[in-house]
């Protein structure tokens, strides 16, 4: 029976790389160099289907995909309906924060009880964090480059990942609040599951005993 793996290019590919190659699987080609979408590997009923990020939880939930690797922060704000995600991989490791221009008083902008501009790629995650608090905030979508949000007068605070910190430092913003750990986690369909308990079954036990510590 074929199964299909959705991954994204980047750095989650590159750190699955490792797990696949514990479950016996070697990809075909490198997706940073190749352009194509669907990426053989060397066992003939495996396949590799390369998407956004943001886009595999929704390949696993249709079925288009038996199996992906998605971040804490695309399953939170995906919802995981019709998921299973029995693993943690432990990999593409960074941090959910608040942060806003280095001098801006933002406890004082919390304590003041006026509402907090907050333009982000997760609103999810930034909605229920400052309901959490009890801070009333407006949200503003954004699809990346949140890091320029707060020196152009968009929003007062960003909510993003941060890893190294140097993106956050180049641009003269400092973190204010840790709000999750992230790292990436293994999406099962759940009908395919149990159709496909034999192959897939394998594949999860060989990824389990490759989790970097
Ligand atoms: O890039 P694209 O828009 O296609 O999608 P994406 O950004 O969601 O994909 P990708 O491949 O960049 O990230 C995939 C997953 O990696 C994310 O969903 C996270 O779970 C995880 N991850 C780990 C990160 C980072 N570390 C990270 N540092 N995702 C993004 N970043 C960005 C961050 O948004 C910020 O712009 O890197 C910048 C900060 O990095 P530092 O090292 O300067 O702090
Ligand atoms: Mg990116």
């Amino acid at each position: 029976m074929t199964l299909t793996i959705a991954l994204s290019k980047g750095r989650i590919f590159e750190e699955t790389l490792p797990l696949l190659a514990a479950a016996g699987i070697t990809p075909a080609e490198n997706p940073e160099s190749s352009r194509k979408l669907i990426i053989d590997t060397n066992l003939p009923d495996v396949r590799l289907v390369i998407v956004r990020a943001s886009d595999v939880p929704t390949y696993v939930q249709y079925g288009a995909a038996d199996l992906g690797i998605a971040g804490r922060d695309v399953l939170i704000e995906h919802g995981g309906a019709g998921l299973y995600q029995p693993l943690d991989l432990n990999i593409a490791k960074c941090r959910m924060m608040v942060a806003v221009e280095n001098g801006f008083d933002y406890e004082a902008a919390v304590k003041q009880g006026a509402r907090l501009k907050v333009a982000t790629k997760y609103p999810r995650i930034a909605r229920e964090h400052f309901a959490a608090k009890g801070v009333h905030v407006d949200i503003i979508k954004l699809y990346g480059s949140m890091e320029l949000a707060p020196l152009v007068g968009l929003a007062d605070a960003i909510v993003d990942l941060v890893s190294t910190g140097g993106t956050l430092r180049a641009n003269n913003l400092v973190a204010v609040e840790h709000i999750l750990d992230i790292s990436s986690r293994l999406v099962v369909n759940q009908a395919a599951l149990k159709l496909k308990y034999a192959t897939i079954q394998p594949v999860l036990e060989a990824f389990a005993s490759a989790v970097p510590a």
